[in-house]
């Protein structure tokens, strides 16, 4: 609620003082019991306070849990993640988001897990998020794009996950082509952007983001612990899931509105300067075609562009790509 807000904005901005309950009361245009059991709320929530008979409160910590109020508490967008659903626990974020859309959720919703039992990868795959180390996400957005655009989103998405994981660790991440976040070569983190439309005008996208955060390596399944890590894996430390949701979100909010109004050409830049590989030469298959090419860029519906040995450029849709 907005009295909470208020009522830890308060109590942050006076973090060194006690601040009284009865001028919390006068602040808030509250009762002082009422005062009492909003932060009694608010310890239930993770805050600690010290609270000293004739002193008042003083806010020594703010949790590290993620919960909405959390997530809601120091969260700068101004429009993505206003409205968050969040669970301790639920089948998959993806499949939530989608229902609220369909019943008219708002763009910029974002629902979140600390643990999905039947998390989505993309092509009916599964995405191994029955752990809460990880942020698991989902939100609603509206653009007004021609549906052939959506797959800018993605690529979009991906950038942003990379800078997001960049500020947050000092290292740089890459983009394998199609759309995995790797961190030193192994998979760190997942997108599946789905999307509802007519012919010419797209209903809403979900966007869905799955990163490993603090995981070990036993928390993987057996059958991707080769190939998956974590931040905590490759840098050996332990990271605050909420911030990095709010930092996830903030960067998205910023870059979003700045590809609505500048279009694909930033993008595909920022892409292209985390790209796996990127000038490398590599094998591929493609339909029955094997052959080999340069690595060159990203185009504006997602196609790898590949240039030959006789400076020829290709637009690979669907290929497999021999990364090794
Ligand atoms: P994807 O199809 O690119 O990747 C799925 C493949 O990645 C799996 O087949 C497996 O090999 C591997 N994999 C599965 N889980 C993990 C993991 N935790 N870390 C690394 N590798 C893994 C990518 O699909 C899209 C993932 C989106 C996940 C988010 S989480 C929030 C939202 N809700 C939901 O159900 N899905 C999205």
């Amino acid at each position: 609620s907005s009295t909470r807000e208020k009522l830890i904005e308060l109590l942050a901005s006076q973090a060194n003082t006690f601040v009284s309950g009865q001028w919390l009361s006068n602040q808030l245009q509250l009762s002082r019991t009422a005062v009492w059991k909003q932060i009694k709320q608010l310890e239930a929530d993770g805050y600690r306070f010290q609270a000293v008979p004739n002193k008042g409160y003083r806010l020594i910590e703010t949790p590290k849990k993620v919960s909405e109020n959390t997530l809601f508490w120091g969260l700068s967008t101004k429009w993505l993640g206003k409205v968050i659903d969040h669970y301790e626990e639920i089948s998959s974020t993806q499949i939530i988001a989608s229902q609220h859309a369909q019943s008219g959720g708002q763009e910029g919703l974002v629902v979140v897990a600390e643990k999905q039992t039947a998390g989505k990868g993309r092509l009916n795959r599964a995405w191994d998020s029955n752990h809460h180390n990880g942020v698991w996400l989902s939100f609603i957005l509206r653009p007004n794009l021609i549906p052939s655009h959506a797959p800018q989103l993605t690529l979009l998405t991906a950038t942003v996950l990379a800078r997001t994981i960049e500020k947050l660790t000092g290292v740089k991440p890459s983009i394998k082509w199609p759309n995995d976040i790797l961190l030193n070569d192994r998979k760190i983190a997942g997108i599946l952007t789905e999307m509802q439309a007519e012919q010419d005008a797209i209903h809403h996208v979900i966007i869905g983001i799955g990163i490993n955060i603090n995981h070990k390596e036993s928390d993987f399944d057996a059958s991707i612990m080769k190939r998956a890590t974590s931040l905590a894996l490759e840098t050996d430390k332990q990271y605050d899931k909420r911030v990095f949701i709010q930092t996830l979100l903030e960067l998205f909010e910023g870059q979003y509105e700045a590809f609505l109004s500048h279009g694909f050409t930033p993008v595909k830049a920022s892409w292209e300067s985390y790209a796996y590989r990127f000038c490398d030469v590599v094998h591929y298959k493609a339909g029955k075609e094997r052959a080999k090419g340069k690595i060159i860029g990203i185009a504006s519906d997602g196609a790898l562009m590949i240039e030959d040995a006789l400076g020829n450029t290709k637009h690979l849709h669907s290929a497999e790509i021999d990364w090794f």
